[in-house]
């Protein structure tokens, strides 16, 4: 099995936490004199550059988060003149102003980099095809993937999101076997591979680089299944770079953190202490060798555990166990805290369900409500009414008994929710319309 940068990602921990001191003083020197937001933060908690000598000082320094970008909209959080900057990039978000990011060409390089080993990592390698259908665009995610596929020397096919048509004509005609999108698109790719009735075996697809959205164990189980491929999770996040923050190798156990360039923690979410290893918490990431927008402690909102066992594969980077969840996803339900990630894992245990569902959270007087509506498959909607009705029943006591949550299903036909080329929308809250 090939690693893209065996010195960085198979280094002992004593070399890997000296290099992260080193970089670590770097960046807060760099931030501090050349950062004014930084430098009056940093001011106004009385240290300096000089009080970060090693990798434990990192606890000394500020939190960023995400209003403080938006607050500094759209370019006052860089660290260098506009002149050095080659690329910008921003997330829209739900509400307000868009999170603006921007890269010197060191930072493009850093990105391509850290998306090689990505895909080195899911096993793709020069000879390989490669359909990018993340967006294309402000997102970070296509042009991302590009530039780190075409690091690898993989042949690679731009597409972008939507357009499923010919994406299936070219994945047949190019012989694609790499796919990289997000697990909702892979989900409707299989389904549109049904429909039109694409014959499996003529295509060469072995596997798929999955990410920007949360997806949980029981969804890449039907996504292998469906497409006949390995799905591989890659994380990231616009603010630290874009994807390539961390990847699964293919023993698929956990993702592997870019340590290098960003170094995590796990913190408790409300009183921002340091957890410890396996704890589960907020991560937060420090970039360390980023120029045009780099961040310390910046609060990613993504709850997981990190682990610095060794890996199978060889490699010592860090890892993040897969993320199903964010701190803001957590909806309250008449005080029951529930992740949509735990609906999808309930309902994809039952057979009759398909993968696409969605969640609408109502208040009716003083009660919050819970509908999940769940399409099921097209066998089972002609059935019977009775046999209907109790699947609907056997849903409604999973939730309870898995979640202890009482909630309304709604049983729908195949393809009556969304589909989307990009991150999809799991959860309506009518609450805060
Ligand atoms: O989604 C970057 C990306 C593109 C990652 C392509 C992977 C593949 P943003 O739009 O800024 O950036 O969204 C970042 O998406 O904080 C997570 O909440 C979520 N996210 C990203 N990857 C994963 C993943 C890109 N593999 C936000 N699992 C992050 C769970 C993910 N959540």
């Amino acid at each position: 099995m090939l690693i893209w940068n065996e010195t960085m990602e198979c280094m002992d921990r004593d070399s890997m936490r000296k290099i992260q001191g080193i970089r670590l003083h770097e960046t807060v020197d760099r931030v501090y004199h050349n950062n004014t937001f930084y430098r009056n933060k940093m001011q106004e908690m009385g240290i300096t550059p000089d009080d970060i000598q090693s990798l434990d000082d990192i606890t000394k320094l500020p939190f960023t988060v995400k209003t403080d970008l938006r607050d500094n909209y759209p370019f006052n959080l860089f660290s260098v003149p506009m002149s050095e900057i080659v690329r910008l990039h921003a997330s829209s978000g739900t509400t307000g102003k868009p999170t603006v990011v921007g890269y010197t060409r060191k930072d493009i390089n850093t990105w391509s980099e850290v998306m090689a080993r990505t895909f080195t990592g899911a096993g793709v390698h020069k000879h390989d095809f490669i359909q990018i259908a993340y967006g294309y665009g402000l997102f970070t995610g296509g042009l991302g993937a590009h530039y780190g596929a075409e690091k690898v020397g993989a042949s690679v096919i731009p597409i972008s999101g939507g357009n499923t048509e010919k994406q299936l004509q070219l994945m047949e005609d190019f012989g694609t076997n790499v796919i990289a999108c997000t697990p909702s698109y892979a989900l409707y790719l299989a389904e549109m591979m049904k429909d039109m009735n694409i014959d499996r075996s003529k295509l060469k697809l072995r596997v798929g680089v999955f990410g920007a959205e949360p997806w949980t164990e029981t969804m890449r189980r039907e996504i292998e299944e469906r497409l006949g491929i390995k799905a591989i999770d890659i994380y990231g996040l616009s603010e630290i770079i874009g994807p390539g923050v961390s990847f699964e190798c293919e023993h698929q156990c956990g993702l592997h953190i870019n340590e290098d360039h960003f170094i995590p923690e796990i913190v408790d979410p409300v009183t921002l202490q340091p957890l410890p290893e396996g704890e589960e918490g907020e991560l937060v990431f420090t970039t360390v060798t980023k120029e045009g927008l780099p961040l310390l402690r910046y609060r990613t909102k993504d709850l997981t555990s990190l682990t610095y066992e060794k890996c199978t594969c060889g490699r010592t980077l860090v890892r993040m166990r897969k993320c199903t969840g964010r701190s803001d996803d957590m909806l309250i339900i008449r005080g029951v805290n529930v992740f949509p990630s735990q609906i999808e894992s309930a309902l994809l245990n039952i057979a009759e369900c398909e993968p696409h569902y969605l969640l609408i959270v109502e208040r009716e007087g003083v009660l919050d409500t819970l509908t999940v509506m769940v399409e099921v498959q097209e066998q089972f909607f002609s059935d019977e009414v009775r046999k209907l009705e109790e699947l609907k029943k056997r849903i409604v006591h999973k939730i309870q008994s898995t979640l202890g949550l009482s909630v309304t299903v709604k049983l729908v036909e195949p393809k009556t929710i969304e589909r989307t080329a990009g991150k999809s929308k799991r959860v309506i809250d009518k609450r805060t319309l």
